[in-house]
This record gives C-alpha cells, structure tokens and sequence, in this order.
C-alpha cells in the first residue's frame, strides 16, 4: 500500500496529519487525524467514508457490501449530489460528481488543530451539457465534521441552475430506537407515496418502514437522537431549503446490490441541499456555498 504523509504541529502541540493512501479497490484516499478524530476520504467523488470522534462510534455508515469502482458511487459516507438530485433521463441518478475523481487543490492543518482540505471536481464530458461552472468541496476534520460545496458560475451572461445535496448516511445503532426533529410544520415530498405532498406534523420522526421524503422550505437545526447507541447527532446547515429523510427499509435493501439486507437497520439519511422546487438559480459571476456542520455526543 503506497502511503506519503504531511503533518504539521497545532498552538496546541497536538498533529493534524494527513496521509495519502491507495484505498479499497485502490482507489486514492487521503486520511486525516485531529487531536479529536479521525476521517478518510477518496478523491473519487471526493466522499468521506469516514469521521470518527475519539471514544464515540463512527458518525457515519458505509455499506459492507459497497463498491469502491471507478463509474460506481460509494454506498455510504458523504455523496456529493451535484447537478442535478435524483434521476435524470438518460443520465443516471444523482449527477456525475459522485463519480468523477476529484483533484486535492489544497491541505492545510491548521493552527487551532483542524485540518482543511479542498478539492475541485475536474472538467468532464458530462460538464459541458452545463455553462462554465466551478466546483469547489471543501472538508473540515476537526472535533466536528464541516463540509462546503462552493459552486461558481463563470458564465458572464447566463444563470446557472443546479440542485445540490450532501447525501449523508448516518451510522445509527438501530432504526427502531432513532428520532428526528426539527421538521415540523414542514412541508414535504413522499417519495413512497407517488410524490404526494404532505405537512409533517411530528415533532419526532420514527421510522417503521421505507422512508424517502424530501422536506421543502427547511432552513433549521436537524437532530437525530440515537437511543441505542445514547447518542444526539446535530445537523446545521447554510444555504440549503431542502431537507431529504432516506431509509430504504427490507424490501429496497433486497434490491440494492451494493447494500446488505439487513443494514438498514443501522443508517439513516439526513441529507442537506436545495432540490426540486428549492433548486439554484445562480446569476452569472456568483458564487453558492452549501455549508454543512456535523456535531455529535452523549444525548442526555
Ligand atoms: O435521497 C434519497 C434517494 O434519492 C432515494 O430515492 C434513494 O433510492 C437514494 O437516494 C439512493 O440513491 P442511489 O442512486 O445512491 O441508489
């Protein structure tokens, strides 16, 4: 396994590292350490596979049974859902930027012991249906996870319009024991229901059975409070309406070759972007920026 490293020392004496790795199907993965924990991810959609907060379990799932292939997404972590969310005729799901590999532009641990790194989805055939654009993901390890998706229209003449969504898989101790709050009153898309519109009138979701929903208008604080695992998960969010619940429950789980037939059981996602309705009409020179922070500890 071929493996280089950068490590420079915090104010605090304590190293933000990263190392550069051949990862699973090897594919390049970059691994980060922090004085408060640890992360991996591939340059391959520029997906984080991994955080992990010293002495807690790890933030997020990943599928036992994902592919780690060029052309396939990685099932689990953090997919960068970009430009477009859900499917497209002719195109596949979700757009091409979970599939393309992303170039490291810049890695800097920082004084304060957290470590940035940005990466820029490079130009590609698919790209080019759209108007000049840049794309810029930019990833912060630090005793939380934050994560920017900076997306640039360099057109001098013509809006851009795109959906985003940082499709983030959580690693949950079991279904069945999990609430989520701060959706309440909001309106929403069922998926599961033919694209019904309906208004969430639970203080705290609990799922039972498949969930697929995308929440329109939803600005606020999520929060995801794991009985089982006696852990509050915290997602805040900038410049992103639209909220997405996923749990593919038995029947879905059988038909996805790349996920395990009983792991939903143990992911939920909360995914945080502007999709459908909430997509982005960016005027041409302006710049978006899809601000995720994910806390977590002890829920009380
Ligand atoms: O965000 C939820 C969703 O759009 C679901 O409809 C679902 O099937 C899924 O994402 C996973 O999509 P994928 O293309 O990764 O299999």
């Amino acid at each position: 396994m071929a493996s280089s490293e950068a490590e420079k020392k915090s104010d605090l004496g304590v190293p933000g590292r990263v190392i550069f790795l051949d990862g699973r199907g090897e594919l390049p993965m970059l691994e980060v350490s922090t004085a408060w924990s640890t992360a991996e991810i591939y340059l391959h959609g520029a997906h984080v596979t991994h955080f992990t907060r010293k002495n807690e379990p790890p933030l997020l799932f990943l599928s036992q049974c994902s592919r780690f292939e060029q052309g396939q997404p990685i099932r689990g972590g953090i997919p960068v859902v970009f430009p477009w969310f859900g499917p497209r005729e002719g195109l596949g799901q979700h757009g091409f930027a979970r599939v393309k590999t992303w170039e490291l532009k810049e890695f800097a641990p920082a004084p304060d012991g957290s470590v940035s790194l940005r990466f820029r989805l490079p130009d590609c055939p698919e790209a080019s249906a759209f108007g000049p654009f840049n794309a810029d993901y930019i990833v912060t390890v630090s005793d939380s996870l934050k994560l920017e998706l900076v997306v640039t229209n360099k057109s001098r003449t013509d809006e851009f319009v795109f959906e985003n969504c940082l499709h983030t898989y959580f690693e949950i101790g079991d279904i069945c024991t999990v609430s989520i709050s701060g959706l309440k009153g909001a309106t929403y898309l069922d998926k599961v229901a033919n694209f019904v519109e309906k208004t969430e009138t639970n203080e705290a979701i609990h799922i039972n059975s498949e969930v697929d929903r995308i929440y329109l208008n939803t600005q606020g604080a999520i929060e995801i409070s794991d009985g089982r695992l006696g852990r509050k998960i915290r997602v805040e969010k900038q410049s992103s309406l639209s909220t997405v619940i996923w749990n593919p429950w038995i029947a879905k789980a059988q038909q996805m070759p790349d996920f395990g037939n009983e792991e939903y059981e143990r992911m939920v996602c909360v995914e945080s972007g502007n999709v459908g309705s909430n997509q982005i009409r960016l005027p041409p020179g302006e710049t978006s920026r899809l601000t995720v922070k994910l806390t977590s500890g002890p829920a009380q």
